[in-house]
């Protein structure tokens, strides 16, 4: 299928695929996704409506977690407002695993685009893909009070309940 051909699709971040086709699939999200500003302020940025990719110096903690076949350990999450958060995902499974932030709205949003994708890898800003026995770090500004959800797109994983819940106060 082609994606841009897709009206349903809609991206929670800026996604590109992994590889040498990279530039022309970007080139090929952002055109069809008018309603991208609906999602994060700045289509084509790393900004969220809760936060933002945030630096090594203002890391406040760090948290772990740990991914396995098919769960996230722990399942709750709570930061505050204006902290910079370290979370550290080791996969400690024999599957590949994500560790996506989002509203539940947009996990669920991105769930259809990774199973319209057919499981390829992507990159992003708002998340990472670990690989089994590896451990990856995604440093978080959290901006705002919410409700988020931590999830696993990797295709059946979030329907199978791969998906932890934070809370930011
Ligand atoms: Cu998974």
């Amino acid at each position: 299928m082609s994606i841009s051909s897709n009206p349903s699709f809609r991206l929670i971040g800026l996604h590109c695929l992994k590889g040498s086709a990279q530039s022309v699939l970007c080139a090929a999200i952002f055109a069809s996704t008018p309603s991208l500003g609906s999602a994060h302020k700045h289509s084509g940025e790393s900004t969220f409506w809760f936060g933002h990719p945030g630096e090594t110096a203002q890391v406040k903690r760090t948290i772990l977690l740990s991914a396995t076949d098919i769960k996230f350990t722990p399942t709750q999450i709570m930061v505050a407002a204006g902290e910079t958060v370290k979370f550290e995902i080791a996969n400690n499974g024999k599957f590949d695993h994500e560790f996506i932030l989002g509203s539940a709205e947009e996990q669920v949003e991105h769930d259809k685009e990774m199973a319209a994708m057919a499981g390829m890898k992507m990159t992003h800003f708002n998340g990472v893909i670990v690989a089994p026995g590896k451990t990856e770090t995604l440093i978080w500004t959290f901006t705002k009070t919410g409700t988020l959800q931590y999830a696993c797109h990797v295709p059946g994983h979030y329907a199978a309940g791969m998906v932890g819940q934070l809370t930011i106060k």
